[in-house]
């Protein structure tokens, strides 16, 4: 069977003709973004300070904390620790993290288009927690390493991360390991940083959440991406009503699904899902 014309072209071509793919603001290009990429791919993560003002994390704070009441219902979600989840159907506060330009930028240069959020939680580590056990996020992509990140994460302090209280323990460089190795306590640093820092990591970067020792909580946020043609963790789509949709910013509506991967992913009766936010 003859086959016309190069499948890849096909691949890549935007098919859409209402709703064009997103293109990228400008300021999700700069040295800085050049800088921070460079360390995250030597590294496995990059820590970026003073994204976050003391007022924007007290907001957090304030609107976050009353919603959180049950703890971790296991070892790996802590039995001291408070999550919570489906964020974007509660609360516009963390919305902005979300869609950083410093951070989609990041992901800009290690993705292909039309990456896709994967799941957002607060994360409140109490005082007592023991430490998680160590882990890479993408790890239920379940295919042979070491291989490029199918995923990325950033863990947003919204209080100081410090050594006692439970700052994210990450293991420098592991994003190269095979399937064989394990974090051992020699090759691991603590992410101890001030509120308003991110710590952004790759899908197969090994990391943890700290032990807090302190006599205070520790106050997160996380949301972690996939490329665009992985499964995302969350199910967006069935959480999220179309008025909530329709308060997102664009990024963000793409981000949670409300995008095309050329030429078909995530269509809706053979069109672009934006189109139901018309109806
Ligand atoms: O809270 C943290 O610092 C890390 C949490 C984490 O990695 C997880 O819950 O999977």
């Amino acid at each position: 069977m003859k086959i016309e014309g190069n499948i890849k072209d096909y691949s890549d071509r935007d098919l859409a003709k209402k709703f064009k793919q997103l293109q990228p603001s400008a300021d999700r290009k700069s040295t800085l973004i050049d800088r921070d990429f460079k360390s995250l791919m030597s590294d496995g993560y990059v820590i970026i300070k003073g994204l976050l003002t003391p007022s924007q994390c007290n907001d957090i704070k304030t609107t976050c904390l009353p919603l959180m009441s049950h703890k971790g219902r296991n070892e790996f979600e802590g039995e001291r620790t408070q999550r919570l989840y489906n964020v974007l159907a509660k609360t516009r506060c963390i919305d902005s993290l979300a869609d950083h330009p410093r951070l989609l930028g990041l992901m800009d240069l290690m993705f292909r288009p039309n990456f896709l959020l994967s799941q957002s939680q607060v994360i409140n580590i109490l005082p007592g927690e023991k430490q998680q056990a160590y882990h890479y996020d993408d790890s239920f992509y379940q295919i042979p390493r070491p291989r490029p990140p199918l995923g990325a994460a950033s863990i947003w302090a919204i209080d100081d991360f410090t050594e006692e209280n439970g700052a994210t323990v990450v293991v420098p460089a592991s994003h190269k390991w095979d399937g064989q190795q394990r974090p051992t306590p020699d090759s691991v640093i603590k992410a101890v940083m001030p509120a308003g820092s991110v710590i952004f990591f790759l899908g197969t970067t090994w990391h943890s959440g700290g032990e807090n020792h302190a006599k205070s909580p520790r106050l997160a946020v996380t949301h972690q991406y996939c490329e665009a043609f992985m499964r995302q963790q969350e199910n967006y789509l069935l959480e999220l009503k179309k008025e909530t949709v329709k308060k997102l910013s664009p990024e963000l509506r793409a981000l949670v699904g409300y995008s095309i991967h050329s030429p078909f992913m995530g269509m809706v009766n053979g069109q672009h899902p934006l189109r139901l936010l018309d109806e």
